[in-house]
């Protein structure tokens, strides 16, 4: 099983390297990668095995995190009373459109491979249309907004080497337009 001592971190050239397309049929090691990346997002959200094993609570990991530099990521957002907003591993994902108006998280953002706290507003497209393919290769085109949408985003960054708070404002890590979409 992944633990956080497979995940890399900020300062490992992996994490700022271009990561390579996937060609299908995908290699039974890409597969295994990619359910071990999902369970490693259940035990990180299930709190007893979190626990257990000393696991940061994750909604993605991107297959560069774990020093593959593979166009992979699991995303795994779960909603009120065990439902579940978006389950999916997502190869060669490509953002088609995005909106104009940003959205941030009110928080901040955290990444697995970033081991300080780094205060300010992401701002990310509020809205996105992506396209990727499921391990079988089949494509998939998704329209996802807000919170589903950041998360992506920033799954997608670590493929093409971009952490979070590249984006953050240096002189006003909270400064954001009017029309900013901030997501308490
Ligand atoms: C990716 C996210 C950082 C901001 C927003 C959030 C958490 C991550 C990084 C956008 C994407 C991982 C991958 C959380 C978390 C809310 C939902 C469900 C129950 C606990 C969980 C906690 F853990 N970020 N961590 N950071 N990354 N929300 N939640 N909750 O997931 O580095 O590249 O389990
Ligand atoms: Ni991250």
């Amino acid at each position: 099983m992944i633990t956080m001592h497979d995940i890399i971190r900020d300062g490992n050239p992996t994490l700022r390297a271009r990561a390579q397309e996937l060609t299908f049929p995908l290699s039974d090691e890409e597969k295994e990668l990619a359910h071990q990346m999902m369970e490693f997002l259940e035990n990180s959200q299930d709190p007893e095995i979190a626990k257990k094993y000393r696991l940061r609570a994750g909604v993605g990991l991107a297959a560069p995190q774990v020093n593959v530099s593979k166009r992979m990521t699991a995303v795994l957002i779960p909603g009120p009373d065990d439902e579940i907003i978006f389950k999916h591993v997502l190869v060669n994902p490509t953002i088609i459109s995005e909106s104009v108006r940003l959205a941030g998280l009110a928080e901040g953002e955290g990444c697995l491979s970033v081991d300080r706290d780094i205060p300010g507003y992401v701002l990310r497209h509020q809205r996105i249309k992506l396209r990727w393919f499921d391990l079988e290769g089949n494509e998939h085109v998704e329209r996802l907004r807000n919170y589903p949408a950041i998360v992506c985003q920033h799954e997608i960054d670590h493929l093409n080497g971009i952490l979070f708070y590249d984006h953050i404002n240096k002189k006003d890590p909270f400064a954001a337009p009017d029309d900013a979409v901030i997501l308490g």
